[in-house]
C-alpha cells in the first residue's frame, strides 16, 4: 500500500499579535520530533522548510485597528501558494505556526482545491473577530471572519477569491474566551460552537462524534483542522500567548484526535500559537507532537 504522504510546513511568523517568541514554534516542534514521530507511523515526511518570513522589528503603533497587517499579508500570501503547490502534488499539508494568523493564508490555499471544506477551530478564543470589533486589532484574533469574507478587504481577497468557508461548515471546539463582537457574529451566522460548557456536559467523546455527523451532513469535500494549543489548558501547554484557564486536558485532546483518526476525515491541519519563549521547557512543543501522533494513528497498544 502507497504510504500516505505528509508535507510539513513551518511558518514562523509572529505578525498576528504582540508577544515574541511564537515565531519560534516551528523549531520548537521540529526540536520534540514531529518528523521521526509520523515516520514512525509509517508516513512518508517531507520536511518542505519555512515560509520566508522578513524579520522587521515590530514597531507598528498603526492606528489602523490592523497591527502588521502588510507583513500578515505576504505571509500568508507566501504560504497559500505553498500549500496550493502541496496539495498538487498529493501530499497532505501539516502546517506549523506561528501565531493563528496564518490561517489566513492556510483556508486560501486549501479552498483552490476544496469547494466546500469543513473546518474544525479547536481553539480557546473564536478568531471571529474584525478591525471593527477586536479589542486589540491583532490579527490572531481574526482570522475565522476573514475565512468567512468578513473584515478588512485585503486579508478577505488574500487568493483571489472572497469567502473561503461557508458559516454552516464551521465548528468551534473549546471556546472559553469570546468577544462580544464574536458573540454576535456566532448567533447571527449560526455557527456551531462547543464552548468548555457543553464539553464538560456532553464529554469530548458525544463532541466529537456529534461534529463529525454534522459535517458529513454538510457533504464537505475536506475538513481542515486548525488547532490552536491555547484550546488545551494552560497546565498542558503554558507556552502559548493567549492562555485561559479551564481548558481542555491533555487526554482528551488525544481522545478527540484518536477519533477524528477513526473517521479518516482530516484532509489538512495546522498547529499554531507555540510560543517557547513562554513554555517550560518544550512542553508545548512536545504535546504538540504527542497530539498529531493520535491524529495520524498512534495507538497506546
Ligand atoms: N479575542 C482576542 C482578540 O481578538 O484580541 C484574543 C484573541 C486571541 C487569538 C488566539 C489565537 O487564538
Ligand atoms: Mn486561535
Ligand atoms: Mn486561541
Ligand atoms: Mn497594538
Amino acid at each position: 500500500m502507497e504510504k500516505r504522504k505528509i508535507s510539513i510546513i513551518g511558518v514562523p511568523s509572529d505578525y498576528g499579535q504582540h508577544r515574541r517568541g511564537v515565531d519560534m514554534g516551528p523549531s520548537a516542534i521540529r526540536y520534540a520530533d514531529v518528523s521521526e514521530r509520523l515516520e514512525s507511523l509509517g508516513y512518508h515526511v517531507k520536511d518542505e522548510g519555512d515560509i520566508l518570513v522578513k524579520k522587521e522589528i515590530k514597531n507598528s503603533q498603526s492606528n489602523t485597528n490592523l497591527e502588521n497587517l502588510n507583513e500578515v499579508l505576504e505571509v500568508c500570501t507566501q504560504l497559500s501558494i505553498k500549500i496550493e503547490e502541496v496539495l498538487d502534488q498529493g501530499r497532505f499539508p501539516l502546517i506549523l505556526g506561528g501565531d493563528h494568523s496564518i490561517a489566513i493564508g492556510t483556508l486560501a490555499g486549501l479552498t483552490k482545491k476544496y469547494t466546500n471544506l469543513g473546518v474544525i477551530w479547536y481553539d480557546a478564543h473564536a478568531d471571529l473577530n474584525t478591525p471593527d470589533t477586536s479589542p486589540s486589532g491583532n490579527i490572531h484574533g481574526m482570522p475565522l471572519a476573514v475565512g468567512m469574507g468578513l473584515g478588512d478587504e485585503r486579508l478577505v481577497q488574500l487568493g483571489g477569491l472572497g469567502a473561503k468557508i461557508k458559516p454552516e461548515n464551521i465548528i468551534i471546539i473549546g471556546a472559553r474566551s469570546v468577544d462580544p463582537g464574536e458573540r454576535n457574529l456566532i448567533k447571527e451566522k449560526g455557527i456551531r460552537v462547543y464552548t468548555m460548557h457543553e464539553i464538560d456536559r456532553l464529554g469530548m467523546t458525544r463532541v466529537i462524534e456529534n461534529s463529525i455527523a454534522y459535517l458529513k451532513e454538510r457533504q464537505v469535500d475536506g475538513v481542515h483542522l486548525s488547532l490552536d494549543l491555547d484550546a488545551l489548558d494552560p497546565l498542558y501547554t503554558p507556552g502559548v500567548g493567549t492562555p485561559v484557564p479551564g481548558g481542555i486536558t491533555y487526554r482528551e485532546s488525544h481522545l478527540a484526535m484518536e477519533l477524528l483518526e477513526e473517521e479518516q476525515m482530516i484532509t489538512s491541519a495546522e498547529f499554531v500559537e507555540v510560543n517557547p519563549i513562554l513554555d517550560e521547557r518544550n512542553k508545548t512543543a512536545d504535546t504538540a507532537v504527542a497530539l498529531m501522533g493520535s491524529l495520524f494513528g498512534e495507538k497506546l497498544v
